[in-house]
């Protein structure tokens, strides 16, 4: 047999992997190269697939699950064995806890090499640390069912709760050859992978019989409802039912949040006061301070407020996971939602309007208390002023993507930057966790090709700050705003002993923006709202990856923002 009959005949591991993916749909990997992957890579890319490289593994990874968020495929994030792969593994398991479908695929070492713990190149046992972490994982060892793997690997991620999945392709694997008609015909296209969950008509009559009888209903959009994309449905259920309601940070937008019926500028208020309680898509987790205490209108810290929660979800176990549920709805957003709709008729009675008129009122006061912080151009920039200037980028670019990370610089602007679409918020999510900024940008930019806007406190930044090589590389409509108060939190803390810098400050008068010039970007300092907005302005209107470097003055944040009673220090202090 010639090579070329050889070729013609025969197909490889690499290629039955590339042909199992692109068969699903999939067209981008968020990588990082490497043995055994680097060929792997270079051919997907010669094969037509999107192949985005990365500084470090975590930022690849990150990028794969916001592009999972995003787009209902599963993001695809390769890389190396053992300490590729454990850098990829914090944003499989921050992609499961956030219900994000994602696929780390990383190449291992010799199964027989580590089975036996002699020693291989970067030798680790996977499979077992990262089952824990995550949704589901899978391992190939034979070119034959690879079909099989990527197939089981785009199911777990996607239907039910999404979440990671982990697949782990030992490196033998690649170039493992079989026959190229028995390979193609290996292959699987995932048919269904998310399929509908219609809801018990019992479970849909028990959540409108406690919504009918609610003198002060209350609906909670999490982030489950925004990755639904059933946004017309949703809305059409807040305005047919008149229910005022409470978006999650990554839920904002799914309503614009100018919208009359939003009531985040009464929160406090709704959360207290409300009797019927409807989640959609959102966890009673610590965000939502457990469902009970003081927030809830609970007399004391751990005392049940006394609601009736119904709870819209596709996880049948996470109802009564905090509180008693009273009518759990389980199935697919879109589905439970619809079938609500369908309960609407032109008889339903809106909210009482003394439930109504006093979150208005309340809501009135407040925004026109924020009106009037945000019209104050202190000097230094404080965090109001400066996110003032975004707040109204974003108002006229409403299609611009923010993603936002940091303490303070993510819980004011969560408040004050309004959003106006779907799915154009991308936050810390369920962990709070910092260094998502950089991947989870360069994900919003390579799947939607719309600006994005990254709120950056100077030390979340630092987590994937090397990643502004990654947006100057591919060119990417990115705009950096690192808000630097020079430090965690502040940048005024002191260490008594004065030998040394307090644990939460960083170096002063930080030049960031030469980061991006670093690399062929635009950077920018910027002292005052007037060259913040410029430079802004600038950014999303070219294009042009820049960074802003927005010096804030460093005394104005607060010890962890809004959480800074989850400190156990803070706590004593009392
Ligand atoms: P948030 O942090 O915004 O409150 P969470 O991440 O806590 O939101 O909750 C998201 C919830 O949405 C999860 O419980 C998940 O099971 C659920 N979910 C995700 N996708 C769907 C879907 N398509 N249909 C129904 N529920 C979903
Ligand atoms: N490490 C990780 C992975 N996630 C975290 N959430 C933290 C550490 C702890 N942490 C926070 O919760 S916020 C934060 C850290 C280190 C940074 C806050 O500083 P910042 O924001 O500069 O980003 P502000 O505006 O100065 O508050
Ligand atoms: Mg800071």
């Amino acid at each position: 047999m010639t090579t070329e009959t050889l070729e013609r005949e025969t197909i490889d591991g690499f290629h039955l992997v590339i042909e199992a993916l692109k068969l699903n749909d999939i067209d981008t990997i968020f990588a990082l190269p490497g043995i055994p992957i680097t060929d792997f890579l270079r051919i997907a890319q010669a094969e037509g697939m999107k192949v985005i490289s990365f500084r470090h593994e975590q930022h690849a990874g990150n990028a794969a699950a916001a592009a999972g968020f995003l787009t209902q495929k599963p993001g695809i994030c390769f890389t190396v064995s053992a300490p590729g792969f454990l850098n990829g593994l914090t944003a499989l398991a921050n992609a499961t806890t956030n219900c994000f479908p994602m696929i780390l695929i990383s190449g291992s070492s010799e199964r027989e090499i580590v089975d036996l713990q002699q020693g291989d190149y970067e030798e680790m046992d996977q499979l077992a640390i990262a089952k824990p972490l995550c949704k589901a994982a899978f391992r190939v060892l034979h070119a034959e069912d690879i079909g099989v793997g990527i197939a089981r690997a785009v199911r777990s991620a996607l239907s039910g709760r999404p979440g990671g999945v982990y697949l782990d392709l030992p490196a033998k694997l690649f170039a493992q050859i079989i026959d190229r008609d028995a390979g193609q015909k290996s292959l699987i296209k995932v048919v269904d992978p998310a399929p509908r969950q219609i809801p018990a008509p019992d479970a849909v009559e028990r959540a409108v019989a406690l919504l009918k009888d609610a003198k002060k209903p209350l609906v909670i959009l999490g982030k489950g409802a925004a990755y639904a994309q059933c946004d017309a449905e949703i809305r059409s259920f807040i305005e047919k039912s008149g229910i005022p309601y409470l978006p999650m940070s990554m839920a904002k937008g799914l309503l614009p949040d100018n919208h009359s019926q939003s009531a985040s500028a009464a929160r406090s208020y709704v959360l207290a006061e409300a009797d019927v309680v409807m989640l959609v898509g959102a966890r009673l987790n610590w965000l939502l301070s457990h469902g009970k205490g003081k927030t809830w209108g609970a007399a004391s810290a751990k005392a049940d407020g006394g609601k009736q929660f119904i709870q819209v979800d596709i996880s049948p176990t996470e109802a009564d996971s905090n509180v008693a549920i009273a009518a759990p709805l389980v199935g697919d957003i879109g589905s439970c939602i619809a079938a609500l709709n369908a309960r609407l008729g032109a008889g339903w009675q809106k909210p009482p309007s003394d439930w109504t008129g006093a979150i208005s009122e309340r809501k009135d006061k407040n925004l026109t208390k924020m009106a009037e912080t945000l019209a104050k151009s202190p000097s230094p920039m404080n965090f109001h002023s400066a996110l003032n200037v975004i707040r109204e980028a974003v108002k006229a670019r409403p299609d611009a993507i923010v993603v936002n990370e940091g303490a303070n610089t993510l819980d004011f602007a969560r408040s004050i930057v309004d959003m106006y679409e779907p799915r154009k918020r991308l936050d810390v999510g369920t962990w709070g966790i910092m260094g998502i900024g950089m991947g989870f940008a360069v994900a919003a930019a390579v799947t939607t090709g719309k600006p994005v806007i990254a709120i950056e406190g100077d030390s979340a930044f630092g987590f994937s700050g090397m990643e502004v090589e990654t947006i100057c590389r591919y060119n990417l409509p990115v705009c950096v705003i690192v808000f630097n108060n020079n430090g965690i939190y502040k940048g005024t803390d002191v260490n008594p002993r004065g030998d040394a810098m307090a644990p939460t400050q960083f170096v002063k008068e930080a030049r960031y923006e030469m980061l991006m010039q670093a690399f062929g970007g635009v950077g920018v300092r910027a002292d005052t709202p007037e060259q913040l907005k410029a430079a802004l302005d600038e950014a999303v209107s070219t294009g042009r990856p820049t960074l802003i470097n927005a010096i804030i003055d460093e005394t104005a944040g607060t010890e962890s923002g809004r959480i800074t009673s989850l400190n156990p220090a803070a706590a004593k202090k009392k």
